[in-house]
């Protein structure tokens, strides 16, 4: 493989699906760049996607295949794989094990992983983590057009007079997207933006309407959408007679289920004339974009949540043409591929469902006479099943359950208990790895080569470019070996991602002439290895005529059986779980701009952990000033399931009543930031999807006495971490170190002694002290051969000084300069506080200087004078309001 040349490939993370060029470069350094020629992107790249070259390294992945914590050869655990999976199928049935995947996989790993179990083991325990992501649109989709079909692209915000915003924030979660409707709206001044969260989240920076409305109300405030429609002559009574059906029972539903304008205002908990000013841009603009996401699909809702705004849409006739459509976005980089591939327990391979027509013609097309013939197990059912010991072995693929799952106690239980659990993942520790009998080294990105589709049904190829490290094999090599050891050898004699591509591809022109399905890529079927590499982005459906980029429906003809799209009667309904006087408040969760999931990889990249270097609980003022609660105080959450600890942000961003905790910190990152803990696991009765954002919750203030930050140039182990003498900590990775904040109930002298005495036991070092027993201040400096091993500093509660000047130490010798710094507690350099800019590393302090230095009234000005902003422009939103606060002082 050439090592420099820039080679084509897409991001690894979210579903944007931006085109990626990457090379080695002669200093063995990764670079990557935007691929300037990529649809989806057109060159640009957000703070993720620029640092991936930094996560393309050696530390901490996993090279070799283990059973029981014993390296073995691949091939030795691939055999001892299939002789298990065998065995409790021959003493058990082949509903005693499962597959648990992921929409990071590749389309050619996902659909090798469903045709096996589902062909070929004979049953339908394959679920993937697009259960908890993308499940309740694949519902709402097949509810209303009959398949499972985004029919919008991102060219349509450029068309749109208005886009609203779902429970998406688009700035953090799909930069490249949002920078692309940012720019939409500077070229349409015309253009409304509206955002529909509890949460003001810096997505709101180019809104012209904020609806923080109460967590889960999105049905009844759709329902009052339509309704408004209806009773001001604002739909499309043609479009409704020609292509739909079920519009009178949709209508006479969301009348009812709205009620008048002031009592909807009550239920969604916002200000009537907000409400009104929504309805009044949706009637009044033609072509209309809805992009909906996590806050739509994690509810017990979600399903009826997608009817209703795919409704609004359908009544008005504002889909299927360029600049109107109800956009789901999607999440992951392959979460629409998989859905391809029909990997979820509901689905059949290539948009086929479980009816006989369908079950017939895929056992011919795969050969076998042992497809199964009805649906599996949904992700929380399926680990239900394992915990009571029905399931006795599953294979967990490209996600980390331990983490991700509601409840997290319970999965980690079911772990436990089961009999055979096979992890393959690209990264040795992970919150999941830990309960696996089986280690299966998966290759990771810039070694892997297959296709993704991303959200707006880009089909593209992910290349290699960079040789695969020690033992690692893509996860479609993991199982096509087993399936070959388990006596499959003719249908899984797969030699490279083309063949399978290939077969894919072929299987989705099956029963084509039905007319029955839209997604169709079977010309893409039989390219060889060349032609396979040369596939450009193109999107789906593929005809003879090439890629079809048409608004899908523009026809007004639909997948389902009348070729009518359907209108989804539907009523809000209360959540789950409803607050109490025990817990009061709403808990939701999500992501964070600079952080992918549960840290595998984005926690390597120190470009990417100083942005957010702990996990925050946003709390409103109020909220806080109701319970005692100082800003950046430590709290105990608790809910019915479980209990964590939390630093608290108070933020005005918060809806009063409801609090906010990031999804990413696992126990390899702090000792309480695993959020899933504490959230409950009630699931969409339709579609399976928890209710990731709706967990009532109460807080309590938490009496600890100190706090320290502790440095170290090497991280600590698993067991030295669960021995850290402090009951609470995170861990940051940093350019040439690690940093640990700490915070205890013991004081601080006591804190100082247990950590000294903590370290000094880890290895023989030099220690130099200081001590201020009365300001009770406490630092000591750990050196080994003339290297800071370890620094740390202790101080009571609240009084510790800020500690970004310590990360610099690690970069350097231990000068005597450095070491009378860390004694005085002083910083050799000036602390510039947080990195704001992640793409230039640009940190707070300089940006307040640039600020007021230049009396900077915009954030292009800001970027003129250091570059803050000017490369993905994530950060402009808090650029803006660091303005805002800057001027104010
Ligand atoms: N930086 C970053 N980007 C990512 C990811 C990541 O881990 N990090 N992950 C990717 C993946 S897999 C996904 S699925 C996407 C998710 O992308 P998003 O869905 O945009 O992200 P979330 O932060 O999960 O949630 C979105 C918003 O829903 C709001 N919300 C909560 N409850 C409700 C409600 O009842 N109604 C409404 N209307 N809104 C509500 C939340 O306040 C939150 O701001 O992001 C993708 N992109
Ligand atoms: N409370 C709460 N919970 C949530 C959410 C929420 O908003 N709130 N969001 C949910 C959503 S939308 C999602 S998508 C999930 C995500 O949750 P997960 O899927 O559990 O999170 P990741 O960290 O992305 O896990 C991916 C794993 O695959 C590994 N990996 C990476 N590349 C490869 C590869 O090529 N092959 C293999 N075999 N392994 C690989 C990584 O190292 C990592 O361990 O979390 C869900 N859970
Ligand atoms: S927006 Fe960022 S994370 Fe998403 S695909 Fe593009 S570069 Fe990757
Ligand atoms: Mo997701």
């Amino acid at each position: 493989m050439s090592q420099q040349q820039w080679i084509k490939t897409t991001c690894p993370y979210c579903g944007t699906g931006c085109g990626v060029e990457a090379k080695v470069a002669s200093n063995g350094a990764v670079e990557v760049r935007g691929d300037a020629s990529h649809p989806a992107n057109r060159g640009l790249l957000c703070s993720k996607g620029s640092a991936l070259g930094e996560t393309v390294i050696k530390q901490g992945r996993l090279e070799h295949a283990y059973i029981k914590g014993h390296q073995e050869s691949l091939d030795k655990a691939l055999s001892y794989v299939a002789s298990r999976f065998s065995q409790t199928i021959a003493e058990h049935g082949p509903e005693s094990v499962a597959f648990y995947v992921s929409g990071q996989l590749l389309t050619e790993d996902y659909y090798v992983a469903n045709k096996l179990i589902k062909g070929f083991i004979g049953c339908s325990n394959i679920d993937s983590n697009s259960r908890l992501c993308m499940s309740s649109a694949v519902a709402g989709h097949k509810r209303a057009f009959g398949e499972d079909i985004v029919p919008g692209s991102y060219e349509d915000l450029e068309h749109a007079q208005l886009v609203t915003l779902v429970g998406s924030n688009l700035a953090w979660c799909h930069p490249i997207v949002y920078q692309r409707l940012k720019r939409a709206k500077q070229a349409n001044p015309n253009l409304k933006v509206v955002v529909i969260d509890p949460r003001r989240t810096d997505s709101c920076d180019i809104a012209d309407l904020h609806l923080p409305l109460n967590g889960g109300s999105d049905v009844a405030l759709f329902n009052g959408l339509l309704a408004y429609l209806s009773e001001h002559g604002k739909l499309d009574s043609d479009y409704i007679a020609q292509f739909t059906e079920g519009f009178e029972a949709a209508v006479a539903s969301a009348v009812e289920d709205a009620g008048d304008l002031a009592a909807l205002a009550t239920t969604c908990g916002l200000e009537p004339e907000a409400l009104l000013r929504f309805f009044q841009l949706f009637a009044n603009n033609e072509r209309c974009v809805t992009v909906f996401s996590q806050g739509v699909n994690q509810s017990s809702q979600g399903v009826d949540k997608v009817n209703a705004i795919i409704n609004s849409h359908l009544a008005t006739g504002k889909l299927g043409k360029l600049g109107a459509s109800a956009f789901s976005i999607t999440g992951q980089p392959n979460a629409m591929g998989g859905r391809e591939v029909g990997a979820l327990s509901n689905l059949l391979a290539g948009h086929l469902d479980y009816k006989p027509e369908h079950l017939e013609a895929l056992s011919g097309f795969w050969n076998t006479s042992n497809l199964s013939q009805k649906p599996g197990h949904k992700a929380v059912d399926l680990f239900d099943k394992v915990a009571k010991g029905e399931i006795k072995a599953i294979w967990i693929m490209g996600t980390n359950p331990a983490v991700s799952l509601p409840e997290s106690a319970k999965i980690r239980e079911a772990l436990l208990s089961c009999p055979m659990v096979v992890v393959s993942d690209c990264i040795a520790e992970t919150d999941t790895t830990r309960y696996a009998d089986v280690l299966l080294p998966a290759a990771g990105w810039g070694e892997r080569d297959g296709t993704v589709t991303n959200s707006e049904r880009m089909l593209s190829r992910q290349r290699a470019f960079v040789e695969a490290q020690g033992d690692t094999k893509p996860d479609w090599y993991l199982l096509s070996q087993v399936a070959q050891k388990m006596g499959f050898a003719e249908a899984f004699s797969y030699t490279s991602s083309a063949d399978i591509f290939s077969e894919h591809a072929a299987l989705s022109g099956l029963l084509a002439e039905s007319g029955e399905r839209l997604f169709n890529i079977s010309e893409l079927s039989g390219k060889d290895q060349q032609a396979f590499d040369a596939i450009e982005p193109q999107r789906w459906p593929v005809s003879k005529q090439g890629s079809d980029n048409r608004s899908l429906f523009s026809d007004g003809r639909f997948s389902t059986t009348s070729g009518k799209a359907q209108l989804i009667a539907v009523t809000n309904q209360a959540t789950k779980q409803g607050t109490s006087d025990a817990f009061p408040l709403v808990l939701n969760t999500g992501r964070m701009r600079d952080q992918w999931h549960t840290m595998t990889r984005t926690g390597l990249a120190a470009q990417l952990t100083s942005h957010s270097s702990e996990p925050l609980l946003e709390v409103n003022s109020q909220d806080a000033a109701n319970q005692g609660l100082c800003d950046n105080s430590i709290v105990s959450l608790s809910s019915n399931v479980g209990q964590l600890k939390v630093r608290i942000q108070v933020s005005e961003g918060q809806k009063a009543g409801h609090v906010f905790m990031p999804i990413h910190w696992t126990e390899q990152y702090s000792s309480d930031g695993l959020v899933s803990q504490v959230v409950d696991s009630s699931v969409d009765p339709l579609s399976g999807q928890p209710e990731s954002k709706y967990t009532p919750v109460k807080l309590a203030a938490w009496e600890y006495a100190s706090e320290a930050v502790l440095l170290t140039a090497k991280p600590l182990t698993k067991a030295q971490c669960q021995a850290l003498p402090a009951d609470y900590w995170v861990k940051q990775g940093l350019a040439d170190g690690f940093l640990y904040r700490l915070a205890d109930g013991s004081t601080p002298v006591e804190l100082a002694a247990k950590l000294k005495g903590f370290l000094m036991s880890q290895t023989k070092l030099q220690s130099l002290d200081f001590a201020d027993p009365i300001k009770q201040n406490f630092r000591s400096a750990l050196v080994i051969e003339g290297e800071l091993f370890s620094s740390f500093s202790v101080a009571a509660k609240g009084e510790l000084n800020a500690s970004s000047w310590l990360e610099s130490l690690l970069q350097q010798p231990m000068s005597d300069n450095i070491r009378r710094g860390v004694l005085a507690g002083t910083s050799p350099a000036p602390d510039l506080g947080k990195i704001v800019c992640s793409c230039h590393q640009v940190r707070e302090q300089t940006i307040s200087d640039v600020i007021s230095e230049h009396a900077c009234e915009s954030a292009e000005q800001v970027g003129k004078h250091c570059k803050a902003g000017t490369n993905c422009g994530s950060c402009v939103p808090e650029i803006k309001r660091m303005i805002k606060t800057v001027t104010m002082e």
